[in-house]
C-alpha cells in the first residue's frame, strides 16, 4: 500500500524509481506523502478550544516525528531499507525550523504534540519567521552568526488563504496565515497557525544577520529574535508581538463566529494560554475587538479575564518585559487607552506600586497585566512556583492566591525517546509491555529488573552504541574525533551566566592541571559543550571563546589529550540534541540555585539514561526526589541561601579568589601565557576580570563543591554495574516528565476542555 503510493509519487515527481532517487528527492517525496496522510487524519474537535499563543515554537525537523505519530514509521523505514535507502540519512535533507531560542520554544512544541496526542482540541498561534535562530559558526575560536533560512518551495507550511488586516499607527499590514498540521501519536490532528506578512523581503539582509530595522513591512517576520532573557527595548519586537496577537485574536473570534458562538460566552468556548509575556498584548487587543463587535467595555474586560491564562518562564528580572508606553503609542495607539484604563482600575483597588501595570516611569509591566486580567498564573516547576509565590510575585500572590498554580514542565517522549533512541526503546520493550509508549508511567516497571545482570549489561551496550553513533556523526558533520570508551559529560543549553558554563570550564582547567601534574583519571573524559550566545551578549561570547581555547590547548597537548577532551559542537540545535542526548553519561544541570525556572534538557537526559550532576534548582529538585540520593549528584548552595545572598548583597567573588589558593590558580589560568597565546587576550582578560570582580551568578561560591562531587561521579562511573543501576533508575522514574502528564494537568486545572 505505502509502497505503491510512494513509488508512484517518486515516479511522477522525479521520473525515477525508489532505488534511483537521491536522499534529497526521497525527502521531498516523503514530505508530500506525509502531508497527504496528515490531510486524511481527522481533525480534533470540541465545543471548547485552547489557543496556545507563543512567540516561539521550536518544532525541529518534522518528518520522522510525523511518521511516528501517524503510526507508519516502521513500515516506511523497512520499505526504504529494502531498496537500499536509510530513513535517518533522508532525514538529514530536511532543513530544521529553528523557530525558537531554547527551552520556552521547545516546550511549546512538546506541548502541541501532547495536546494532539491526548485528543484535546487545541492549536498553536505564532509567527512564521523566515530565518530561524541564527546558524552559529566558529572562526578564530569565536562565535559568528549567519542567517538560517528554512523555508523551501516545498515545506510543511500550507497557505490557508486566510488574511487579516492589522492596523498599526501609520499603516496597515495584511497578514497571511500558514498552517502546519500537528498529528497526535496515533490520534487526530490539530494545527500550528503561523502568521506572516505578504511583503517580507530577504534581500534587505546585510552583513551576517543585520538588516534594516525600520522597514517594518519588509522585515516583520524576517527574523526570530536571537536574544533570550536579555531583554532590550526594541520597537520591532513590539511590532512583531502586536502583529502576532492581533492576528491571533482575529482568528479566535472568527472561528467562534463561524461556529455561531455568542462572543459574550467566549470563555465557555475558548482558553488562551499566554506563553510568557511576549503575547500579553492579546488582552487589550481582544478587549478592543470585542468592543468593536458591540460588546460593552466592562463586559469585554470580564470576558477576557475569564479566557486568558499566563505562564511565567523566568525569574530573571532582565527578562521581564516592560514596554515604555510611548513605544506602544508609536506602534499600536489603539490599545493604549485600554491599557491605561486597566491600569487605572487596578490603581484604584491596590495602593502597592509593585502591582501597578504602568509604573512611575510610564512603562507597562506586561506580567502585571497578565496576572490582574487573567484567571490563572503558573510557574513551570515546583520550586519555581514557590519562588514566584513567596518572593518574585508575592504581592500578587497575596491578592490572588487562588490564581497561582504549578505545572511542572515535561517533554514529548515521541521525539526524545521513540525517535532519537530506538535502541533504548527496544531494550525497554524487552521488559515492559508496549503500552509504555502511551502511558509513560509504565516505565516504572523497569524497577523490577534492577537486579538483573543481563538487563543491566544490555543497557550499558545500548549506551555504548549511542556513543559510537554520536562519534560517527560528529566525525562526519564536524570533523571531530571522540573516544566512545570515555565518559561523555555533556552540557548543552543556551549560553547564559546563570547556567554557569564558566564553572564547567573552570573544572576543565582543574582537570587539565591535574593531568599535567601526573594524576590521570581512571577513565578518559570527554566534556561536550553546545551553546549559542545572544549576538549582543558579550560575556556569553567570552565564555564560548574560553571553552574553544581550552579545546584547542588540550587537543594540542599530547600529555593530556589521551585522558581529557573538550568538544564544543558548532550550531547546537534540536537536531544536534537528538544525537547528543542518547549518548550522554553525565548530564550537567549546574545553574545557580533559584535561577533556572525548570529546565527541560535535564528531563531528556534522564529519560535517556544519563545521570544528573546538578544543583537543587528548577526541575532538578523533582528529579532528585524521584530518583533518590543514590542516583543523582547534587551540590551547591540552596535557593534559599542564594536568595539571601542577593538580599544581603553579601557575595563577593573577590573574597573567594583571594582566600582560596586553588580557586585563584584556576581563574588565573584563563590568562596564563599558554592561553593568551591561543586566544584573544582582550576576551580572556574580560572573563577573568568578570569572575573576580562581578560574578553576578556566583560561580566561585559553588566551585569547590562542584569539583569534589564531579570527581566522585567520575570515580563511581568506573563501577559499571553500579552505574548501570543508576541509569536504570533514571529511566524508570522519568515517566513523570512526559509532557502528556503536564498537559493533562493544564487541562484539568486550567483549560477544562473536556
Ligand atoms: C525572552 C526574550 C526577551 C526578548 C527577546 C526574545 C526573548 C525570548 C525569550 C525570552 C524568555 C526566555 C525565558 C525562557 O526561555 N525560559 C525558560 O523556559 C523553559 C520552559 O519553561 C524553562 O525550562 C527554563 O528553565 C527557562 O529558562
Amino acid at each position: 500500500m505505502i509502497e505503491n503510493e510512494l513509488t508512484a509519487l517518486i515516479q511522477t515527481k522525479f521520473g525515477k524509481s525508489l532505488q534511483d532517487a537521491s536522499d534529497q528527492e526521497l525527502y521531498y517525496a516523503l514530505l508530500a506523502y506525509t502531508k497527504e496522510k496528515l490531510k486524511e487524519t481527522p481533525d480534533i474537535t470540541g465545543d471548547k478550544k485552547l489557543y496556545y499563543i507563543s512567540a516561539e515554537f521550536l518544532i525541529g525537523k518534522l518528518l520522522s516525528n510525523n511518521l511516528i505519530n501517524l503510526g507508519i514509521y516502521d513500515e516506511v523505514a523497512e520499505l526504504l531499507q529494502k531498496n537500499g535507502k536509510e530513513l535517518s540519512r533522508i532525514e538529514e535533507a530536511e532543513p530544521e525550523p529553528s523557530l525558537g531560542n531554547g527551552g520556552l520554544g521547545r516546550l511549546a512544541a512538546c506541548f502541541l504534540d501532547s495536546i494532539a496526542t491526548l485528543g484535546l482540541n487545541g492549536d498553536g498561534i505564532g509567527l512564521n519567521y523566515h530565518m530561524g535562530l541564527f546558524r552559529q559558526v566558529f572562526e578564530a575560536n569565536k562565535q559568528k552568526e549567519v542567517p538560517n533560512p528554512w523555508i523551501e518551495s516545498e515545506s510543511w507550511l500550507e497557505d490557508t488563504g486566510i488574511r487579516f488586516q492589522v492596523p498599526f499607527k501609520d499603516f496597515t499590514l495584511t497578514s497571511k496565515l500558514y498552517d502546519i498540521d500537528v498529528a497526535g501519536y496515533e490520534n487526530g490532528k490539530n494545527k500550528l497557525h503561523l502568521f506572516d506578512v505578504e511583503g517580507v523581503d530577504e534581500s534587505i539582509i546585510g552583513d551576517g544577520i543585520s538588516f534594516d530595522k525600520r522597514d517594518i513591512g519588509r522585515n516583520l517576520t524576517l527574523f526570530l529574535y536571537p536574544d533570550d532573557s536579555d531583554w532590550a527595548g526594541n520597537l520591532l519586537r513590539i511590532y512583531q508581538q502586536y502583529f502576532m496577537v492581533s492576528n491571533g485574536a482575529q482568528l479566535i473570534l472568527k472561528e467562534c463566529e463561524d461556529k455561531g458562538y455568542d462572543l459574550r460566552k467566549l470563555h465557555e468556548h475558548v482558553a488562551i494560554q499566554i506563553n510568557d509575556t511576549h503575547p500579553s498584548m492579546v488582552i487589550p487587543e481582544l478587549i478592543r475587538l470585542l468592543v468593536q463587535r458591540q460588546v460593552d467595555f466592562n463586559e469585554a474586560i470580564e470576558i477576557v479575564q475569564k479566557t486568558c491564562a499566563y505562564t511565567n518562564h523566568t525569574i530573571l528580572a532582565e527578562a521581564l518585559e516592560k514596554w515604555p508606553l510611548d513605544y506602544l503609542e508609536q506602534v499600536a495607539p489603539q490599545i493604549v487607552p485600554i491599557i491605561k484604563d486597566l491600569d487605572a482600575r487596578m490603581k484604584g483597588r491596590h495602593r502597592d506600586p509593585r502591582v501597578a501595570i504602568i509604573d512611575g516611569q510610564n512603562r507597562v509591566h506586561m506580567a502585571n497585566m497578565d496576572i490582574h486580567f487573567g484567571y490563572s498564573v503558573n510557574g513551570v516547576a515546583a520550586l519555581h512556583t514557590e519562588i514566584l509565590k513567596n518572593s518574585e510575585l508575592k504581592p500578587f500572590y497575596d491578592i490572588y492566591p487562588e490564581k497561582f498554580n504549578n505545572k511542572t514542565n515535561g517533554i514529548t517522549f515521541r521525539r526524545w525517546l521513540l525517535h532519537c533512541n530506538k535502541e533504548l526503546v527496544q531494550w525497554i520493550s524487552g521488559y515492559v509491555e508496549e503500552d509504555f509508549k502511551k502511558d509513560a508511567n509504565k516505565l516504572e516497571k523497569l524497577m523490577r529488573h534492577i537486579d538483573s545482570d543481563i538487563a543491566l549489561e544490555k543497557l550499558l551496550d545500548v549506551k555504548h552504541t549511542k556513543k559510537v553513533q554520536l562519534a560517527e556523526y560528529l566525525k562526519e558533520t564536524q570533523g571531530l574525533e571522540l573516544n566512545p570508551d570515555s565518559i561523555f559529560d555533556i552540557q548543552v543549553k543556551r549560553l547564559h551566566e546563570y547556567k554557569r558554563q564558566q564553572m564547567n570550564a573552570l573544572y576543565v582547567i582543574y582537570k587539565y592541571l591535574e593531568i599535567k601534574a601526573g594524576k590521570k583519571p581512571a577513565t578518559p573524559i570527554t566534556m561536550i559543550f553546545g551553546a549559542k550566545a545572544a549576538p549582543a551578549y558579550a560575556i556569553a561570547k567570552d565564555i564560548i571563546h574560553l571553552i574553544l581555547c581550552l579545546q584547542e590547548l588540550i587537543d594540542k597537548d599530547p600529555d593530556v589529550s589521551p585522558y581529557l577532551k573538550v568538544v564544543m559542537v558548532e550550531n547546537y540545535n534540536v537536531t544536534m540534541a537528538e544525537h547528543l542526548i542518547p549518548a550522554c553519561d553525565i548530564s550537567e544541570q549546574i545553574s545557580l540555585a533559584s535561577k533556572e525556572a525548570s529546565g527541560t534538557g535535564n528531563m531528556k537526559f534522564m529519560l535517556n539514561g544519563a545521570v544528573t550532576l546538578g544543583t537543587e534548582d528548577g526541575a532538578n529538585v523533582e528529579i532528585h526526589e524521584l530518583v533518590g540520593d543514590e542516583n543523582i549528584y547534587i551540590f551547591g548552595e540552596s535557593s534559599e541561601q542564594v536568595i539571601e545572598h542577593y538580599a544581603k548583597s553579601d557575595y563577593r567573588a573577590a573574597d573567594y579568589y583571594i582566600e582560596d589558593e586553588q580557586i585563584r590558580a584556576l581563574v588565573n589560568f584563563i590568562i596564563s601565557p599558554e592561553m593568551m597565546k591561543i586566544g584573544d587576550p582582550y576576551h580572556l582578560l574580560q572573563i577573568h576580570a568578570e569572575l573576580i570582580y562581578k560574578d553576578w551568578f556566583m560561580t566561585l561560591l559553588d566551585l569547590k563543591e562542584y569539583i569534589a562531587v564531579k570527581n566522585r561521579a567520575y570515580e563511581d562511573y568506573a563501577d559499571r554495574k553500579a552505574w548501570s543501576r543508576k541509569m536504570l533508575v533514571n529511566i524508570a522514574k522519568a515517566g513523570y516528565f512526559s509532557s502528556d502528564r503536564t498537559i493533562a494537568d493544564y487541562n484539568k486545572d486550567i483549560w477544562h476542555l473536556k
